[in-house]
């Protein structure tokens, strides 16, 4: 069954994304795919050369100008825990545009592309508030707000903060 709304349970998680048991782990990717710090630096690292190789085969193939900001693309997940690596790039921040609908589409994208794998438990991190700079109480609106109001066949979101106040965001905007 697709496309029909079935609002997912979202609970937030303190933790590394790396440690989260569920189908598909979100990864705050660069357009390269080609691996970098953060998020990504640490799934690539936890879930071993597998990601690396199926990424550079992504670049050989559908996405030779890399993944353009605001979509997604699943891999195998190597090592860890889940089945599936869901690569998306967040928009760096700006004072000066608003790149708002390319944060939404972030987790919007990921969800559709989640649904296409079938995977009903998905962990995001909060894309684009670390090395990318978007301020976390807004990044952590416009994640729940979409999520909330995506139409998607996952049951469960998980959020992983990595720290208190990142934590401290997304229980505010989950209120
Ligand atoms: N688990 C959960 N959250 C984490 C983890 C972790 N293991 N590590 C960091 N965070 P970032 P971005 C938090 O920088 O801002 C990479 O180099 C972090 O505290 O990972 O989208 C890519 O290749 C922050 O709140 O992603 C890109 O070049 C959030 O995750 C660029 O960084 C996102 O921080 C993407 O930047």
């Amino acid at each position: 069954m697709t496309g029909q709304p079935n609002p997912a349970e979202i609970t937030l998680v303190r933790g590394d994304i790396t440690k989260q048991q569920v189908d598909a782990i979100v990864n705050a990717a660069n357009s390269s795919l080609l691996g970098g710090g953060g998020v990504d630096g640490a799934i690539h690292r936890a879930g071993g050369p597998e990601i690396l190789d199926a990424c550079r085969k992504l670049r050989a193939s559908r996405f030779g100008k890399g993944l353009p900001t605001g979509q997604a693309v699943a891999t195998t997940a190597g090592r860890l825990a889940a089945n599936w690596v869901i690569h998306t790039v967040g928009p760096v921040w700006s004072a000066t545009e608003d790149r708002s609908a390319l944060l939404a589409s972030c987790y919007r994208e990921s969800l559709r592309v989640a649904d296409e794998l079938g995977a009903r438990t998905v962990a995001f991190p909060a894309i684009s508030t670390g090395i990318y700079r978007w301020p976390i109480e807004d990044g952590a609106r416009i994640a729940i707000e979409t999520v909330r109001e995506a139409t998607t066949n996952v049951t469960e979101v998980h959020f992983v903060l990595f720290d208190e106040h990142a934590y401290g965001a997304f229980a505010t905007a989950l209120r």
